[in-house]
């Protein structure tokens, strides 16, 4: 069954310079890229992602961790990714949440760490079910960004609206 997935490679994969090396281990899948870019990511975003984990007493380094400020690089990278079984195949790759549990070949295995003060820094997110997929595939794109119709849209019209074009 043709799923999407979100994959986020967060600040210390960038920091580590893992991009190419991830993209190479996400090709072996032969999953399509349908969305990608950088993002700056803002708190609420941040806290938005991970609202499932507003209770954990790491809540607030979690968003530190996400938004880049650990890492001195505020941004992460953001995919979508598309096909046969993608939510389970990408989930497979990345490895087990904690980098000490994963699999010592998958992503998180190969470059993932827990921090001194006890939050995983695990390279990158993936989603973890098509519920999940679609909440945070909506949160981090827009439909326009999204080169397949992956979900339901509708038109709305916006008046005076300002927007930044080139100069
Ligand atoms: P996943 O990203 O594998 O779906 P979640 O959603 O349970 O895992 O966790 C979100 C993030 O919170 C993880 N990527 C990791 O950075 C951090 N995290 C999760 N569980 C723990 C934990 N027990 N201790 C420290 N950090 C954690």
């Amino acid at each position: 069954m043709n799923q999407q997935t979100l994959i986020l490679i967060k600040p210390d994969g960038l920091v580590k310079s893992l991009t190419g090396n991830i993209l190479t281990r996400l090709s072996e899948t032969k999953l399509e890229i349908i969305a990608a870019k950088v993002v700056q990511v803002s708190r609420e975003l941040a806290a938005e992602h991970y609202r499932h984990m507003k209770d954990q007493p790491f809540f607030p380094e979690l968003l530190d961790y996400l938004q880049g400020t650990l890492h001195n690089r505020r941004k992460v990278m953001a995919l979508v990714y598309w096909g046969d079984s993608a939510i389970q195949r990408v989930r497979q790759l990345a490895g087990a949440t904690n980098p000490e549990e994963a699999e010592p070949t998958s992503i998180r295995g190969s470059y993932g760490r827990i921090t001194s003060k006890g939050v995983y820094e695990n390279v990158i997110h993936t989603s973890g079910c098509e519920e999940d997929a679609e909440r945070e595939i909506k949160l981090w794109f827009e439909p326009k960004e999204v080169i397949m119709d992956v979900y339901p849209t509708r038109q709305e019209t916006v008046e005076k609206l300002v927007r930044t074009v080139w100069a």
